[in-house]
């Protein structure tokens, strides 16, 4: 039965190029002559365009493309210009953000993550551009605006992690540097610097959330390819169609645990684990440092972490004794 089991979209749906609805809103036309392409075909549908730029989307990429240059020549400079060294190095490569002492100074020396900062500023604006866009078209097409309140999710976290959060702490040091494996640096030292972030309950439930995300969207992609013999994959034919597709992919969870979402309630499921995941963990992140100075020590207090014992002689913390610091 090797042909049921479809993994790759095999319908290339080649109509008439269609340019959408016409729409009452929406001042902006929409661009291109529509082609199609195979490969995309595989992925998804096989028409290319016309697209809708619009204010905010033409506003949003000419951010998005400063705040990248902005990187990009800023990690291009950290290697003396050299076109090589870049590419082989990119990786590496950041735009660290100003250092403790600059603290919150709203325009340190460029160099002194003075650049960080107008990147920072790029790239929010772009992103926050493109979330109004999102919302923009969802409405202008009738639809809500469930998108884009799962993206201001995701927004939350990434304005947690590199705007509110150092504004709490006073300090621009604290946030996320621009760069591949640096951004990765940054994430674990935050961890041991805050005691360890697993004993942070919102990054377990952020975890949860995350891992749950992935468990709900391999079974509904597992359901529905399953059912698509069966023309599950056609939404409308579902509906309507009793004892076909749909009722079969229900009872098949039914059989198999009792009890099974519906075809509507499953979407909710996906929305909510995936803009959980975010929402909680930006909680944690503002948490930390501000509220909890150290999660280990948090989770000694409300029994969730052990406290070992003392197997070295206390060790005075030169930090704390003033004869040292005074010199
Ligand atoms: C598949 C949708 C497509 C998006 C992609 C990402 C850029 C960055 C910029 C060189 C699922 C496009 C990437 C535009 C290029 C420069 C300056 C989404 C899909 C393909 N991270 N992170 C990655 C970002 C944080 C962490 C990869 C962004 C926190 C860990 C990629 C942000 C912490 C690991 C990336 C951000 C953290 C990664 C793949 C913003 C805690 C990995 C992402 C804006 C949450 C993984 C080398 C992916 C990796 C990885 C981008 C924030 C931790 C470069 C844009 C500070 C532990 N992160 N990240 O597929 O391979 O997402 O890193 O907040 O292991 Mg990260
Ligand atoms: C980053 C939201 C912002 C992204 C936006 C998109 C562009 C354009 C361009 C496509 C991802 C911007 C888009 C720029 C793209 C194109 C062209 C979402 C983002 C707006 N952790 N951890 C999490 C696990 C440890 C740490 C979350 C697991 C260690 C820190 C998640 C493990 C240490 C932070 C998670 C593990 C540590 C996190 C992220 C295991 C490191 C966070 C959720 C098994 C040693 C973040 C509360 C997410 C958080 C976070 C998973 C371990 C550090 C659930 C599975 C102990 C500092 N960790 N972690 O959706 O929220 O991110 O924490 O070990 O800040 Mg963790």
């Amino acid at each position: 039965m090797a042909e049921y089991q479809n993994i790759f979209t095999r319908v290339q749906v080649r109509g008439p190029a269609h340019s959408g609805p016409v729409l009452p809103r929406g001042s902006w036309n929409r661009l291109g002559t529509p082609s199609y392409s195979r490969l995309l075909g595989l992925f998804g549908d096989a028409q290319i365009g016309p697209i809708y730029l619009g204010f905010t989307g033409t506003a949003s990429l000419i951010f998005g493309f400063i705040a990248i240059e902005i990187i990009g020549l800023n990690m291009w400079a950290s290697v003396d210009w050299s076109p090589i060294e870049f590419i082989r190095q990119l990786p590496w490569l950041a735009l660290e953000p100003p250092p403790p002492a600059y603290g919150i100074q709203i325009l340190p020396p460029l160099a002194q993550g003075g650049w960080w900062l107008l990147a920072g500023f790029f790239l929010t604006t772009s992103i926050l551009l493109w979330w109004v866009r999102m919302y923009r078209r969802a409405i202008a097409l009738g639809m809500g605006t469930h998108t884009a309140w799962a993206f201001a999710a995701a927004i939350w976290l990434y304005l947690v992690l590199g705007f509110i959060r150092p504004l709490l702490m006073g300090c621009w040091c604290e946030a996320v540097p621009f760069g591949i494996f640096p951004h990765l640096d940054w994430t674990a030292a935050f961890s041991i610097r805050y005691g360890n972030l697993f004993y942070n309950p919102f990054h377990m439930l952020s975890i949860a959330f995350l891992y749950g995300a992935a468990v709900l969207f391999a079974m509904h992609g597992g359901t529905i390819l399953a059912v698509s013999r069966f023309g599950g994959e056609r939404e409308v034919e579902q509906i309507t169609d009793r004892g076909t597709a749909a009722e079969r992919a229900a009872l098949f969870w039914r059989w198999t645990m009792g009890f099974n979402a519906t075809f509507e309630s499953f979407h909710r499921w996906g929305w909510w684990f995936a803009v959980l995941c975010p929402l909680v963990g930006g909680i944690g992140i503002l948490l930390t440092g501000t509220v909890v100075d150290n999660w280990y020590l948090w989770g000694v207090k409300h029994g969730i972490a052990p406290s070992y014992p003392q197997v070295f002689p206390h060790v005075p913390d030169p930090a704390a004794s003033s004869s040292l610091g005074a010199q």
